[in-house]
């Protein structure tokens, strides 16, 4: 038996045990619809949980600081030959803490201080590592950020203008807050006419390429970066591996990549985590997976189909993907103040800028949802309909919150989480 019998050993530790039952019963009994999480097996639960957290293990499988590390390297071995199945890479790095170490490492291997980088802007639904100028990747690089036109799709035109103008060395393709389909593609003709880097940061799709309902960038990019807990639904962790055309272009991608993560920014990785990782990629391989990304997908367009409906305008008009963006400004509220009363009523979303947005990014003007969390509890179209109507109820009378309350109850007292 992996933990004894006796598992509850947090009971000694009346102050954390009691946090950790209060949120437990939080997760049990509330709709967890921010789009970037999930609940994750008690497998994926119990090897993060094990004694593998015990050990330095820094460098690679083979090539240790440290001693007594066979298991380990056996097991970010496996996790790595894992990762490289399901994404279709020919070299994978899982000793990223999670996704902005990722991408930090991502520059680090590639670009010099100052050089110029280029990714979607994060008002327009980017990641805050892509750029955007408070974060480093803007602070230590000449950044230039592109984003989406007035109907709310990737501005193409823009992309690749900026591209021929400014000649970034190093591009990225991926979104915190953007309910559409990348076009891996055409991003590949932009970065290959002016020789930059494709990067495709799959940190909130991983889960839906691996499942088949969102094409896969593995083709088109030269490297992907992930965090592991999003759709993907592992632990809080992060990836980046190298593709084929990757190995094309610089036949030293994995070595540069594997440098900068270690010793280059990191030390000791968390085996327990990459343990972790390993049994989620093992999930995500499985049949149920892509019957699971397919209802990802399903829910998310019922939802949004029903949102429309009740007459919220959302951005872009609807989704491709497990999110939807709601533009606030026709119901008469923020999305701080949506975000508070939905969450009483018992449904976890977050306010989130719109592209355009008149609000500052403390009080944006939108609301982000989406279906991954729900739908691993099981629950399907119906419920998506109930859930849309439990939205516009709250939204349009603050007072129903405590009857929603004890209707979001019910429903998810029918679909436990995971097992
Ligand atoms: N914080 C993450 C999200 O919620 O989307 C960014 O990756």
């Amino acid at each position: 038996m992996l933990f004894g019998k006796k598992e509850n050993y947090l009971g000694k530790d009346k102050e954390v045990a009691f946090l950790i039952e209060k949120e437990t019963e939080r997760q049990k009994t509330s709709l967890e619809m921010i789009p970037s999480e999930n609940h994750t097996s008690r497998a994926v639960r119990q090897a993060l949980g094990s004694l593998l957290t015990d050990k330095y293990a820094e460098g690679y499988p083979g090539k240790r600081y440290y001693a007594g590390l066979e298991y380990y390297d056996k097991l970010e071995d496996l996790c790595r030959e894992r990762a490289k199945k399901l994404f279709n890479a020919v070299h994978a790095n899982v000793q990223p803490y999670s996704g902005s170490p990722a991408n930090h490492a991502v520059y680090y291997a590639l670009l010099e201080k100052g050089d110029t980088v280029m990714g979607m802007s994060l008002p327009h639904g980017g990641h805050l590592t892509h750029g955007w100028k408070v974060n480093f990747s803007s602070k230590y690089y000449n950044s230039v950020q592109y984003g989406v036109d007035q109907t709310h799709f990737i501005d193409f035109k823009e992309a690749e203008r900026l591209a021929k103008e400014c000649h970034p060395k190093l591009i990225w393709v991926g979104a915190t807050a953007y309910p559409r389909i990348f076009d891996w593609e055409r991003f590949s003709f932009i970065a290959d006419s002016v020789g930059a880097y494709l990067a495709a940061d799959i940190a909130h799709i991983a889960g839906l390429v691996a499942g088949g309902v969102h094409p896969s960038p593995a083709p088109f990019a030269h490297i992907m970066t992930t965090t592991t807990h999003k759709t993907l639904r592992g632990p809080r962790g992060g990836m980046i591996m190298v593709t084929e055309k990757g190995i094309q272009k610089d036949p030293d991608l994995p070595k540069k990549i594997d440098k900068a993560v270690f010793p280059g920014l990191q030390g000791g990785p968390h085996e327990n985590a990459i343990a972790a990782i390993a049994v989620c990629l093992k999930e995500a391989s499985q049949e149920s997976f892509k019957k699971y990304a397919e209802q990802i997908v399903k829910n998310s367009k019922t939802l949004a189909g029903e949102l429309l409906k009740y007459g919220f305008k959302l951005v872009s008009g609807g989704t491709d993907n497990h999110l939807i963006l709601v533009d606030l400004r026709n119901k008469n509220i923020s999305g701080p103040e949506a975000q508070d009363i939905l969450e009483k009523a018992g449904m976890t979303m977050n306010k989130n800028s719109i592209p355009f947005d008149p609000n500052p990014p403390f009080n944006p003007s939108g609301l982000r949802m989406g279906t991954p969390a729900i739908t691993t509890r099981g629950m399907k179209e119906q419920e998506m309909i109930k859930i849309a109507g439990w939205i516009n109820e709250v939204i349009n009378d603050k007072n129903s919150c405590s009857k929603v309350r004890e209707e979001v109850r019910e429903l998810c007292s029918r679909f436990p989480l995971p097992e």
